[in-house]
């Protein structure tokens, strides 16, 4: 189950991610140390999704399959859906501003919530620990 609290405990190549989606340094310095925290609560097809970080907090929900807009901490938007694929959730989203493609996936492996990224050719983790 993805229900509970996450809080990130380390990242690989997330700051040449952020370089690729147009982050500046400045930016992807602070984002470095974001402690982003994330509680999903999952009730049949529909997720609650709160985000805490040094950048802000936000609270959400989406149903799997539905398209939802959100905003990235930047103000940068992207439209798209999550889905599951067996255990791994599978999420599709294109930036507004120039059309490209940003996936991601989440999968529970061993007692962490691994976090993927990819996007124009660049791919990311975020490892996540309950907290
Ligand atoms: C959620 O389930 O947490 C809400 C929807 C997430 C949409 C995709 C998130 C991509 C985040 C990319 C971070 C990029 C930083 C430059």
């Amino acid at each position: 189950t993805y229900n509970g609290t996450w809080k990130v405990d380390h990242s690989e190549n997330y700051e040449k991610f952020m370089e690729q989606m147009g982050v500046n340094m400045v930016k992807r310095k602070l984002a470095t140390h974001d402690n982003l925290k994330i509680t999903l609560e999952q009730t049949g097809d529909k997720f609650v999704v709160k985000e805490a970080s040094t950048f802000r907090t936000l609270d959400m929900e989406f149903t799997l399959g539905v398209t939802f807009e959100y905003a990235l901490a930047d103000g940068t938007m992207l439209s798209g859906s999550w889905g599951m694929e067996g255990d791994m959730m599978k999420g599709t989203f294109t930036r507004k501003d120039n059309g490209k493609v940003l996936t991601t996936t989440r999968a529970i492996v061993g007692d962490e919530l691994v976090q993927s990224y990819s996007y124009d050719g660049v791919e990311a983790k975020r490892i996540f620990k309950r907290g």
